[in-house]
């Protein structure tokens, strides 16, 4: 990475701004929870976005007012990963959200670092299946990570890698508590989605598409006076 001419950085959350991942996790989790005789809703799916693994099992397992041992969750975590990875088997380039190749490819031409942070273990084959990993000059994701979000700690390895300070890089997240993980690391929060669900948000698009490279930028260098 040409160091010198990248002082601004984008930091990427992946599920619900790059691609709607969302929805396969709601269905491999909900096939877990139909095998237990237990049901949940889309709008709760809403409230695991952003959310750890073993976590938004402990969540679900409260909805269905059931109870594991820590093995029996190990094996529930990991019999819905398989069927999750069945499912974004079938992701190709086309799953992309809108707007969200192009911001990638005009951040690239403005020479501005641009990372990934994401909570999910599965980022990387998602990332390939959608043909976008070489955008990145940093790659954080849930293998590396020892606290969930809201714990700034994905979005300030991201910062670190790409040797920017965290007030130089806008974060864009979906989920809540991404938004809030992006405040406590000192960066400019960017909200993709509805402005109601993320009110914490600097600024909000409801895609990619709507996002504007000039805003994001001067947020940052009003982060840094
Ligand atoms: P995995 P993000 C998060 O990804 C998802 O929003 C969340 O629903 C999921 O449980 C979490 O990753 C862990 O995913 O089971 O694949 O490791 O939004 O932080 O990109
Ligand atoms: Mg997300």
């Amino acid at each position: 990475m040409a160091k010198e001419t990248k002082d601004v950085g984008f930091i990427f959350d992946l599920d619900g701004v790059l691609v709607d991942t969302a929805v396969l996790h709601y269905q491999a989790w909900r096939r877990l929870a139909n095998s237990l005789g237990f049901d949940f809703s889309e709008k709760q799916n809403e409230e695991l976005k952003g959310v750890g693994r073993i976590d938004s099992l402990n969540k679900i397992l409260s909805w269905g007012g059931k109870t594991m041992t820590e093995e029996e969750k190990i094996n529930a975590a990991t019999q819905k990963n398989e069927w999750y990875n069945e499912l974004i088997r079938h992701l190709t380039t086309k799953d992309a959200l809108p707007g969200a190749i192009d911001f990638l490819t005009a951040a690239r031409n403005r020479r501005i670092g641009i990372a990934l942070g994401s909570a999910s273990k599965n980022a990387l084959p998602v990332l390939d299946r959608l043909g976008i990993t070489d955008y990145f000059d940093a790659i954080v994701d849930g293998r590396s990570l020892t606290h969930n979000k809201p714990h700034p700690e994905v979005f300030l390895k991201g910062s670190s890698a790409m040797h920017l300070e965290p007030s130089r890089c806008a974060v864009f997240e979906d989920a809540e508590v991404g938004i809030e993980a992006a405040l406590k690391g000192g960066m400019v929060a960017i909200g993709i989605g509805s402005k109601d669900t993320l009110p914490a948000a600097q600024l909000h698009y409801d895609t990619l598409k709507q996002a504007e490279i000039d805003q994001v930028i001067s947020l940052i260098r009003q982060n840094n006076p």
